[in-house]
């Protein structure tokens, strides 16, 4: 019998796409040096954080003569970071392929469970037969992936005695805005200590927060948010058939509201939720529930006792009262971490933080029903961030939404809810075929800086709204997207998270949708995504990047 599914059997087969640059072959492909780069601001702060990589050149690749000589083989780590996005095994199988074709002894040494595996001198030397198995899959399970947060100089100094003895030329780090900003330091550090080693990033996130001028978008995006779009558009229709449920859908997305605005865009759901517009307009969690009763009610009014509300997981730290909570509770939970762990029950747990917090918190805290409470008091990730994804906002609104509807005498209609959470789902799906071709790109580009002997610097493929033939490929010093932030206190250099810009085209081509896609049923069913067939449905872009860059 066979192993694997007949799709993944022919879509082994798919043979990404990669800009004109690229086409000649690897070999084929110069290099040109633009102008020194410079961070958007704080620039004094970030060239003092890296006296070695800061002011670094835009690169970008062309083909041509590649004139790097007598080539040697290459000693290359990979490391998959943080959570899944489709085209992960695409980025490793661009490298793998691009250093083989640069000198056919070249190894590719890929680093188990994530950056914890650089650290720990855990490995798997990824071979041909290896590679085949996962081109165009999801997931990250050729080599898996994992958070630890590699900042401190005894982590770095385990990962140069990994790097030495596994003589290594570079590494590649395929992760979010945290990881890369590690890249960077690691970057630094190896510099500064006289290592050749180079270090690369490539932008991952389905979060689709690591974008700017030079990352038009994050890779894997693209799939997660075709497949919630499919799965959105499916329960639309089965509001519509069945006509008895109000769907709350929490989707993925951490902080920022990317990938609800864009599902909200491909499916015309009636009320799709921003958390950034929240917080712009400082709206409270009462607020939120009243406008959401409110177009309830209107629908009732017209017999519509059904709909969908998309919600973004990050939206409760964006509500303006309870993200002050949130940041308290992040204190005291630092301050009472012993005595907090001691307590065994949840009952004890809510009433010790109700009695730690000031009073006007205390009040917000003891508003929230009890499984929220809890939830906001879970362990936070290696970053610091609320779990958001643990966090059930969507049976939160549910719920407060029914009270509010039972307690409103207009309301002639009847309420019924269903709850859904969309992540997981989309994070380990096949990649699209933009996604197959973007991270199979990147990863040729990844390689090109490899062997160009660069450090610090982050493969980017611009152009990519209008079709692969307008694609061009570069390098972006990771420190030219850097700002201060405070992080644990401390004023510290970063990525900059690009979240939902309020101005920005994609929400206003919701704002011009919003009102009449409440009360109408203006559902646009998107269906799966599709490998084979006409390239405007196959090769088909997202909305956002339709609308940011076309
Ligand atoms: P990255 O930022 O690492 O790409 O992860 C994205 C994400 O899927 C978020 O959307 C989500 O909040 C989080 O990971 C969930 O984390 P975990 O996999 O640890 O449950």
């Amino acid at each position: 019998m066979q192993s694997v599914s007949t799709l993944e059997k022919h879509r082994k087969q798919y043979q990404p796409k990669v800009p004109p640059s690229l086409r000649q072959g690897i070999n084929q492909v110069k290099l040109i040096e633009g102008a020194p780069a410079e961070a958007a601001k704080d620039r004094d702060l970030i060239r003092k954080s890296f006296p070695q990589t800061y002011g670094m050149p835009l690169l970008t690749f062309q083909s041509g003569s590649a004139g790097t000589g007598e080539s040697k083989p290459l000693r290359v780590g990979v490391v998959l970071s943080g959570g899944q996005a489709p085209g992960g095994h695409n980025v490793i199988a661009g490298l793998f392929d691009s250093i083989r074709t640069m000198h056919g002894q070249s190894q590719l040494i890929g680093f188990l469970g994530g950056p914890g595996g650089l650290e720990k001198g855990k490995y798997l030397e990824i071979t041909s037969d290896i590679m085949d198995a996962y081109r165009n899959t999801g997931g990250f399970d050729i080599i898996g992936s994992g958070r630890t947060k590699l900042e401190t100089p005894e982590q770095f100094d385990r990962c140069i005695e990994v790097i030495q003895k596994l003589d290594l030329n570079a590494i590649v780090i395929i992760g979010g805005d945290d990881s890369n900003t590690n890249a960077a330091i690691l970057a630094e550090y190896l510099k500064a200590k006289g290592l050749k080693t180079g270090v690369i990033g490539v932008p991952k996130t389905i979060d689709g927060d690591l974008k700017n001028t030079y990352i038009p978008v994050s890779f894997g995006f693209d799939t997660a948010v075709k497949t919630y779009s499919e799965l959105i558009g499916n329960i639309a229709r089965d509001a519509g058939s069945a006509k008895k449920y109000w769907h709350f859908i929490k989707l993925m997305g951490r902080s920022a509201s990317h990938i609800a605005l864009e599902a909200g865009l491909q499916t015309r759901a009636n009320i799709t939720l921003v958390s950034e517009e929240v917080e712009k307009k400082n709206l409270s969690l009462e607020q939120i529930v009243t406008d959401i009763a409110r177009v309830i009610s209107a629908r009732a009014d017209s017999g519509k006792n059904y709909g969908v509300v998309l919600i973004p997981e990050g939206l409760i730290e964006f509500i303006p009262s309870v993200k002050r909570l949130i940041s308290r509770l992040n204190d005291l939970l630092a301050k009472h971490e012993a005595e907090f762990a001691k307590l065994d029950s949840t009952e004890a747990k809510i009433a010790a933080m109700a009695g730690w917090l000031d009073a006007d918190l205390a009040s917000t805290f003891k508003s929230l029903p009890q499984g929220i409470q809890l939830q906001l008091l879970l362990d936070r990730d290696p970053h610091g961030n609320v779990q958001v994804s643990l966090i059930e906002t969507d049976a939160l609104l549910a719920e407060l939404v029914g009270r509010k509807l039972k307690s409103t005498p207009s309301f002639k209609g009847k309420f019924s809810s269903q709850r859904h959470f969309f992540g997981y789902e989309g994070r380990a799906a096949a990649p699209s075929n933009f996604d197959a071709d973007y991270c199979y790109s990147l990863g040729c580009v990844a390689a090109l800086l490899v062997r160009s002997g660069r450090t610090g610097y982050m493969a980017s493929i611009r152009g990519v709204s209008k079709g692969v033939d307008q694609w061009t490929a570069g390098g972006i010093p990771i420190t030219m997207m850097f700002n201060m932030e405070t992080r644990h206190g401390h004023l510290k250099p970063v990525i900059q998270k690009a979240l939902v810009e309020l101005e920005g085209p994609a929400m206003k081509a919701l704002e011009a949708g919003r009102k009449e896609w409440e009360v109408e049923d203006a559902f646009i069913y998107p269906g799966p995504i599709q490998y084979f067939g006409p390239s405007d449905v196959c090769d088909a872009i997202t909305k956002t990047l339709e609308l940011e860059q076309g």
